[in-house]
């Protein structure tokens, strides 16, 4: 595993562009629940009631009391040892960009300052009639669902099954991967498209893939290392790489 994490590094020193993509795994470590894994959100929960169109539509407070308990779990969370070392190698990249599928905002709370919210984030809440976001930290909300001015209901600004993302952070994250040298896949099952497809672009166009993850995925066949294991582990050591002189 330290040759692994020492050619990791030796990429990432070569490199002037590197794109990292982030999935609930790097939050695993300041306890917030995964999605897929055994004991995961959806393993617990159906995605067809609590995360789609439909599913608010059909009833904004059960969907709303998921989120709110959601966020109070999040408010008691710090960023990790992985979330602090994403934020440490952007400092010393000469181009960064972290693409994450968070909502969680562990990433900016960190100090990570490029960082692209491929599907929204907690904090923010979006009318569902103007399609005006604001952010609102207030944990636990009061009167659930909650309504906008205009009378409207607002929902959470995050992106549910089905729906698109914003297409300019879409944009920007697939430009990075096409044009980044090393690109790093963390703490993500890779099932979810469009963001699992990122890793595949940067692959295509010549980047070299690395996967950080405690259990193979649907893309480790194609990366060019995988270093198994939990990112507040590996991330750290990689950066420990760069860092020394
Ligand atoms: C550790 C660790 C440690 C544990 N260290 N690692 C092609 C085929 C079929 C369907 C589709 C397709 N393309 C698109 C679709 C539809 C759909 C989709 O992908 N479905 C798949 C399930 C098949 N995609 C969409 O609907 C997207 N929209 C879209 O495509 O729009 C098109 C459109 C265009 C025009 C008009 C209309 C539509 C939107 C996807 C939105 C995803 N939303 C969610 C919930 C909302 C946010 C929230 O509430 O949090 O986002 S679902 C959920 O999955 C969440 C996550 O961001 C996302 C990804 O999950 P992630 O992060 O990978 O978590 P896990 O749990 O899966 O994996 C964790 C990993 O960590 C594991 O591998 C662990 O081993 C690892 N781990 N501890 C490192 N310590």
């Amino acid at each position: 595993m330290d040759s692994l994490i020492r050619a990791v590094g030796e990429r990432l020193k070569a490199a002037t562009s590197v794109a990292v993509l982030t999935g609930a795994g790097v939050s695993a470590e300041s306890g917030i629940p995964t999605f897929r894994d055994p004991g995961g959100l959806w393993q617990q929960y159906r995605p067809e009631d609590l995360a789609t169109p439909e599913a608010f539509h059909r009833d904004p407070r059960l969907v709303w009391e998921w989120y709110d308990w959601r966020r109070q779990k999040i408010a008691q969370a710090s960023p990790n040892p992985a979330h602090h070392a994403l934020a440490q190698i952007e400092r010393i990249t000469p181009q960064f960009l972290l693409i994450t599928q968070n909502i969680d905002g562990l990433h900016r709370l960190a100090g990570s300052q490029r960082v692209l919210e491929l599907h929204g984030c907690i904090w923010w809440i979006r009318c569902q009639a103007e399609g005006t976001a604001h952010e609102n930290r207030e944990v636990p909300l009061t009167d659930l669902p909650p309504r906008c001015d205009c009378g409207s209901l607002l929902r959470p600004d995050v992106v549910w099954f089905g729906e698109p993302l914003s297409s300019g952070a879409q944009a920007q994250a697939f430009a990075a991967a096409e044009e980044c040298d090393v690109f790093l896949t963390v703490g993500t099952s890779a099932f979810v498209h469009p963001a699992a497809s990122l890793p595949i672009v940067a692959k295509n166009h010549g980047a070299f893939v690395a996967e950080i993850n405690p259990v193979p995925t649907q893309i480790t066949p194609l990366v060019d290392s995988h270093l198994q294991g939990q990112a507040g582990v590996i991330l750290p050591k990689i950066l420990s790489t760069l860092t020394k002189t």
